[in-house]
C-alpha cells in the first residue's frame, strides 16, 4: 500500500510543479539534475537511439534532459555546443566525442566549473572526462569483426574497411584491434587492402563503397564498423553486380539492416543495444553529479533496469558484449 501511495503523491506534486519530470529517483540521486547529451552528430540514427536511452534514464530519476549537437561528425563541430552547455550551467555533459583531443580543453573548462563530464560511445583522451561508458570491450569488438569477416570470406581473399571519420576514437581503436587479430596465422590468407572513410555520412559512405569495388576488383568483403557505413555499403551492393560476391559486415542496427539481411546482401553483422548504452551513461552522469561516485575504479552505482554497475580501470564502464545478428535472429530485435 505504502509505495503506490507515495508515487501518487509524487505524481501530484509533479503536476503541481509542472516543469519537473515525475519519477521515483534511484537511491542517492539528486532530483532535477540537468544533464545534456551531445552526440557525434544529431541525425545519425544510432546516436538518436542512444540519446533516447539517456533521456529515458533521466526521466526515471527525475532530471531534466536534453540533446544538442552538430549535424556533421567533424573534429571540432561539438565545441560550440559544449561552450553553450557550460554557460547554461548543466550538472553533467554526456558526449560521444568526434575527436580524442579537439574537445578536451572545453570539457576541462566544464569540469573546472563543477560540471561532470562523461564520454560514451567514442572517448576523449582520459583528461577530457571523468568516466567513459563503453558499449563493449574494444579489443573484443575489433577481434570479433575479423573472426566474423573471415568466416564470411571462407578464410581467404581481400577485404576493405569502410570506417567513420579518420579521427573517430571508437572506430580507430576497433580497427587497431582488427589489425592485431589479423596477425594470427589463421588469417594469413586474408588481406586488408584499404581503410576508407565515409565520415559517418550516408552519401560519402555510398560513394566510398563504389570506389572500393572499382579499385579492388577481387574484393571479397567490406567491414564497416559504423552503422552509417554498413547501411550505405549494403544499399550500394544490394543493387549492384557485386551482390552475392562481396560480403558486407560490420556494426549495424537491426532495423537499418533488416531489408539487406532478408534480400541476401548481408549474412551477419554485430552490435549492442544503443538505447541501453545511452541509458547507462545517463545513470553514470547522475551518480557523478549526485556525488554517489567520484569516478574511481571499483566504485559502483545503481543503473536502473541495468542493475548495479562498477567502474573499471581508467574510468571505463562497459555495457556488455555485442550480439551477432543474422537471418535466424534479426526479427527478435527492434532498434
Ligand atoms: C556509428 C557511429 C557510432 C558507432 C556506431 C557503431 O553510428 O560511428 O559512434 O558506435 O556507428
Amino acid at each position: 500500500m505504502f509505495k503506490p501511495l507515495r508515487h501518487t503523491g509524487a505524481a501530484a506534486l509533479c503536476v503541481a510543479l509542472l516543469a519537473i519530470s515525475c519519477a521515483a529517483p534511484a537511491a542517492g540521486l539528486k532530483n532535477g539534475l540537468k544533464i545534456a547529451f551531445v552526440p557525434k552528430q544529431i541525425n545519425n540514427p544510432y546516436e538518436v537511439i542512444a540519446d533516447d536511452g539517456g533521456l529515458a534514464a533521466i526521466k526515471e530519476f527525475g532530471g531534466v534532459g536534453k540533446v544538442v549537437g552538430p549535424s556533421d561528425a567533424g573534429a571540432s563541430s561539438q565545441v560550440q555546443y559544449i561552450n553553450t552547455l557550460i554557460t547554461q550551467r548543466q550538472d553533467a555533459i554526456v558526449i560521444a566525442a568526434n575527436d580524442a583531443n579537439a574537445v578536451v580543453p572545453y570539457l576541462k573548462k566544464a569540469m573546472s566549473q563543477g560540471i561532470k563530464v562523461v564520454t560514451f560511445d567514442s572517448d576523449t583522451a582520459p583528461e577530457g572526462r571523468q568516466l567513459f561508458v563503453n558499449q563493449a570491450n574494444a579489443e573484443g569488438i575489433g577481434r570479433g569483426q575479423i573472426q566474423l569477416v573471415s568466416k564470411l570470406m571462407g578464410g581467404e581473399g581481400e577485404f576493405a574497411v569502410l570506417s567513420a571519420t579518420p579521427n573517430a576514437t571508437n572506430q580507430n581503436t576497433w580497427i587497431k584491434w582488427m589489425q592485431e587479430e589479423l596477425k594470427k596465422p589463421e588469417y594469413s590468407k586474408i588481406k586488408l587492402v584499404k581503410i576508407a572513410y565515409g565520415n559517418d555520412d550516408d552519401q560519402k559512405s555510398f560513394v566510398e563503397t563504389q570506389g572500393l569495388l572499382q579499385a579492388y576488383p577481387n574484393l571479397k568483403a567490406i567491414v564497416a564498423p559504423t552503422t552509417v557505413g554498413i547501411a550505405a555499403a549494403a544499399r550500394y551492393i544490394s543493387s549492384s553486380s557485386s551482390k552475392g560476391k562481396v560480403a558486407v559486415t560490420g556494426l549495424g542496427t537491426p532495423n537499418q539492416m533488416r531489408a539487406f539481411v532478408k534480400n541476401g546482401t548481408v549474412k551477419a553483422f554485430q552490435l549492442w543495444d544503443p538505447n541501453e548504452l545511452g541509458y547507462l551513461a545517463g545513470y553514470a552522469a547522475a551518480a557523478l553529479a549526485s556525488g554517489t561516485i567520484n569516478g574511481k575504479e571499483g566504485e559502483s552505482f545503481d543503473a536502473g533496469k541495468l542493475g548495479k554497475r562498477t567502474i573499471g580501470p581508467q574510468g571505463e564502464i562497459i555495457l556488455g558484449p555485442p550480439t551477432t545478428f543474422d537471418a535466424s535472429n534479426i526479427d527478435k530485435f527492434n532498434f
